[in-house]
């Protein structure tokens, strides 16, 4: 759900660096399968504490599903098998583009495929041989759908039932979230009678994909909970790994590959959202998804951020491969504006869980909240916070994600003026030029991610009308706070950047005058020494 969240930072960074993480999933993912019949051990990358002790009895264990074990495909001609791609036929065109919006995606052909069609093993060698336990959690499958299109409602059902070992599976939990289509009534009750693990339950108004998971959970009766798109396929083998994890640690949330997304993450930062597995205690010990948030978008980070901080781990299993239909476009509506949803619920996320951090989202563009858009009270996700003892998010992007670079401050320390040798120092409300002291409290500045230069809570700001410097209380969302400060070394109010001459703008700088002992804004000038200035101390190149 990369989408609607591109103008913020925590999708899109973290989302970004996700799936850059180094390549140890098969090294790791193979690592399972060593585990001896009848070892008293644990796989030694296993957190202790976290960890089931493997009984005797436990040890037995069985292979993962093999290929044979699936259903062969009743109509080996049938179009799609083993994923081939499937064309268009000469004339149907019109009809692909008529029926393209009930899905966003090509419903023409959707219907054309079998909805229980073979599709290739997409698992890395050395799946079908690994050895899961006998005595493996069962899960409820938790399947949230508003209006969604019918062959791949029913291919996602179908490939569950198909691929999966039966014990295993406690329950199909269809939530419906209200939806209008007539199919999915009547027709869906009938077809699923056939299936007596598939239960239908039907929301009485909209929920939103988060609040109809919720709904799914409180009904579920198995022992993990599994999450997943209503238009999704799995693959061969793709639960036992996924159990096998959360049974070796209950605070392990499991995610499959999700094909088409990159399959090389091991140790995932942020997860996907839609497809996983999570034991069902443990999810209600961290107090499930925030249940305010909205119809869809976020929660896959508010539960990333939660289980990483709060003492859990997410891994993404190379073995199980679930395929997922990606669309350009959500095909149903939003209750209210999808902008302002997505936002209030990032924005909820990040007032929870990113502390000093959610800066750097705010950082990120116009933000609706900045205008007043409402997040809702948070008190509960504050507390819950605190009751579970989570770490901090420094401690999150410092242990979870040390690749992604985030840094608060840019740079800091004094603030010297290369040409005249002097540095920045805060007199009563203004800044003023003096010797250098780098102990001298007066001269400590940060110039912060979001471009402040900072003095404990008061800013570097130009004066508009007439270049002078003042202090200003900092105001993360003031860009009239900004200063760009390029290789050039020098520093550049961003709102108030230029000035017009006659027919041409000119770009203005920091300056300092040390006989006045005084700064300014005044026009640019390269040939400027006194233009130029450094940090102390920097952060980044
Ligand atoms: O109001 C709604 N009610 C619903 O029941 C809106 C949606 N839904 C259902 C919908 O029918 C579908 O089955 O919820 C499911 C997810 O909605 P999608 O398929 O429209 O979402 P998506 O695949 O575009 O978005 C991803 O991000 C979402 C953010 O809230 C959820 O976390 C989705 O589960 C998630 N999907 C995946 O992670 C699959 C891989 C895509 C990626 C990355
Ligand atoms: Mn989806």
């Amino acid at each position: 759900g990369m989408k609607n969240n591109e103008a913020s930072f925590s999708s899109l960074a973290l989302q970004r660096a996700a799936v850059s993480q180094a390549n140890q999933a098969l090294t790791e993912g193979q690592e399972l399968g060593k585990i001896n019949l009848t070892a008293k051990t644990r796989p030694a990358q296993l957190n202790q504490s976290q960890t089931k002790a493997l009984s005797p009895e436990d040890g037995r264990m069985h292979r993962v599903l093999r290929i044979d074990a699936t259903l062969s495909p009743r109509d080996p001609k049938a179009p799609g098998q083993f994923g081939r791609p499937v064309v268009v036929p000469h004339g149907k065109e019109k009809e692909v583009e008529r029926r393209w919006k009930e899905g966003n995606f090509n419903v023409y052909l959707s219907d054309l495929i079998p909805v229980d069609r073979a599709i290739e093993d997409t698992r890395p060698a050395g799946c079908a041989e690994q050895l899961v336990h006998n005595n493996l959690p069962t899960t409820s499958i938790i399947m949230c759908f508003v209006d969604e299109v019918w062959s791949t409602l029913l291919r996602s059902v179908h490939s569950v039932l198909n691929r999966s070992p039966p014990h295993l599976i406690k329950e199909i939990l269809l939530v419906d979230d209200f939806s209008t289509k007539d199919y999915l009534k009547d027709n869906l009750d009938k077809y699923m009678s056939q299936f007596p693990k598939v239960r239908i339950l039907r929301l009485k108004e909209r929920h939103g994909l988060i609040r109809a998971r919720l709904a799914g959970a409180q009904k579920a009766t198995g022992d993990v909970l599994t999450f997943l798109d209503s238009h999704v396929e799995c693959n061969i083998g793709w639960l036992e790994p996924l159990l096998e994890r959360v049974y070796l640690s209950r605070k392990k949330v499991a995610c499959p590959v999700i094909e088409v997304i990159n399959d090389k993450d091991m140790r995932c930062p942020v997860m996907a959202g839609g497809l996983f597995s999570i034991d069902k205690n443990y999810f209600f010990e961290l107090g499930t998804y925030d249940p305010g948030l909205d119809v869809w978008g976020g929660e896959n980070m508010e539960l990333s951020f939660k289980v990483w901080m709060c003492g859990g781990e997410i891994e993404i299993v190379p073995c199980s491969r679930v395929g997922h239909i990606f669309r350009n476009d959500n095909p149903y509506s939003f209750p209210k504006d999808r902008m302002k949803t997505v936002e209030r619920n990032l924005g909820r996320v990040a007032e929870v869980w990113l502390d000093e951090y959610k800066e750097l989202f705010y950082g990120h563009g116009d933000h609706l909240i900045d205008q007043g858009l409402d997040v809702g009270n948070l008190t509960q996700q504050r507390e819950l916070r605190k009751k579970l003892k989570c770490k901090s998010f420094k401690w999150y992007l410092e242990n979870v994600f040390p690749d992604l670079k985030a840094p608060i401050v840019r740079a800091s320390g004094v603030l010297i003026n290369v040409a005249l040798g002097k540095c920045i120092s805060i007199r009563n409300t203004t800044a003023i030029l003096e010797d250098c002291d780098g102990s001298s409290k007066l001269q400590q500045f940060n110039y912060t991610w979001l471009r402040l230069i900072k003095h404990g809570a008061w800013c570097l700001a130009p004066v508009p009308d007439n270049g002078a410097l003042r202090l200003h209380l900092c105001d993360n969302r003031n860009k009239g706070l900004r200063w760009l400060h390029k290789s050039t070394s020098v520093f550049r109010p961003e709102l108030v950047n230029h000035i017009v001459f006659g027919n041409y703008h000119q770009l203005l700088c920091l300056e300092g005058d040390f006989t006045q002992k005084t700064l300014k804004v005044a026009p640019c000038d390269p040939a400027k020494p006194d233009q130029k200035w450094k940090f102390e101390n920097y952060y980044e190149d």
